[in-house]
């Protein structure tokens, strides 16, 4: 239903993207878009980049007087770094007249943990900044931009997003302890790591300080919920139905992320059955079910159907492959064992990643909205959601509960 598209280098001129499949009828806010750029674009470890660039986003199709109409919608981020790296971007006869910069020499030395090598095979480059500037991070800024705009859809029917940081290296938040939306949904937007423990995060900063004063970098982990969802988002009649496959997917594609749970993840593996299944009792309280959920280990999907409880996605991000102090590697114009290239980067990126995967994770939740309850217009979903409904709460006889 929804389907989206990026373009653009890290040092090219802009980054773009578009979005095919929004329903019309959406009030967009330009500032939401804005806070989610900027919310990207923060967190205790990024490098000097983030001070150059202030990303906003301009849409050039799909919206009128601020309203969706249900054309694609295009968007687009201008690098403001652009003007330093013009000569190093473009070649004639596309070099515009007056193009400032230096020519950067050619990068040769593969980084370990980036696509430098395999996209430099892949692709015949000789030099690997042809890799790099696609491969870049940066990449996520039109993630977010869009994502931001599915975001905005979910919260129209009253489901939103939050998340939270729980490990930076060897530093996590007590095992433990249960994040609720409310706590991570209360995190400051400018606060340095986005963790709810104070301590914690204290101590997060630091081995960010040490690791990047060793010119080396750190991963983490971050948990994203997201609350309000409706029952039977997803199928589980088949395997490219599931939304917990579609969820992981969506964040695994994020730069860096190697590991993806749901619930609690990998855990699943080592508790019994009594340990890891959310037992169903009678409801106390009226809700859209007549019953209730004392655990939610499962992380709102069972069979890849939502099931009404909150959705917990934790993704795990492995430390950036820029080291200011590098591993070794190979020069590929001469076969010697050379230092790994260094590129301008973040000591650690975990807090973006989390934005980035809300996003993500929004774009994913809005497609399937969209599949259950219409595609067209705004108004049309709001019909079929109340319909749904009225139909749940009638199959065990009681009334709807107001919307
Ligand atoms: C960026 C993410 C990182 C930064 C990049 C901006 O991307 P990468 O995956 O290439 O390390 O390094 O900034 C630069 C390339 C730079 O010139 O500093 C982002 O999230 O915007």
């Amino acid at each position: 239903m929804l389907r989206f598209l990026t373009a653009g280098e890290s040092h090219g001129q802009a980054l773009v993207a578009t979005l095919d499949g929004c329903p019309a009828g959406l009030a967009l806010s330009p500032d939401a878009i804005t806070r989610q750029l900027t919310r990207r674009q923060g967190g205790y470890g990024r490098g000097r980049r983030m001070a150059i660039e202030t990303d906003r986003a301009e849409w050039i199709s799909g919206v009128r007087h601020g309203v969706t109409t249900g054309a694609p919608i295009a968007l687009i981020v201008r690098n403001k770094d652009w003007v330093n790296w013009q000569q190093t971007m473009f070649v004639e006869p596309s070099m515009p007249d007056g193009a400032t910069g230096v020519v950067k020499p050619a990068v040769t030395r593969p980084r370990p943990g980036h696509a430098d090598l395999a996209g430099a095979v892949k692709y015949g480059h000789e030099d690997i900044r042809d890799v790099l500037e696609r491969a870049s991070a940066r990449e996520t800024t039109m993630r977010v931009a869009i994502g931001s705009v599915a975001r905005q859809l979910l919260e129209r029917f009253g489901i939103r997003i939050a998340s939270h940081v729980t490990t930076i290296g060897d530093v996590s938040i007590a095992p433990d302890r249960l994040v609720s939306f409310a706590e991570a949904d209360a995190l400051p937007d400018d606060g340095p790591l986005h963790c709810v423990d104070a301590a914690a995060e204290t101590r997060m900063k630091t081995a960010i300080d040490v690791a990047g004063k060793a010119g080396d970098t750190l991963g983490g982990a971050f948990e994203v919920i997201v609350t309000g969802v409706p029952v039977g988002l997803g199928s589980y009649v088949q395997w490219d139905r599931k939304l917990d496959g579609k969820l992981a997917q969506a964040v695994m594609s994020i730069h860096a992320i190697k590991a993806v749970g749901l619930g609690i993840g990998p855990e699943v593996a080592v508790r019994p059955g009594s340990g890891v299944h959310d037992e169903i009792l009678k409801a106390t309280a009226e809700g859209v079910l007549p019953v209730r959920r004392p655990t939610n280990r499962a992380g709102g999907l069972e069979g890849g159907v939502t099931n009404g409880e909150d959705l917990r996605i934790t993704g795990y991000m492995k430390p950036i492959s820029t080291l200011m102090t590098p591993l070794r590697s190979v020069d590929l114009n001469t076969l010697t064992e050379e230092p790994a290239a260094i590129e301008r980067s973040d000591v650690c990126a975990v807090p973006a990643a989390a934005v980035v995967a809300e996003a993500m994770v929004a774009l994913v939740i809005a497609d399937a909205l969209l599949e259950k309850f219409g595609a067209d217009s705004v108004e049309e979903i709001a019909r079929n959601l109340a319909a749904t409904s009225t139909a749940v709460a009638g199959r065990f006889h009681r009334t709807a509960p107001s919307a």
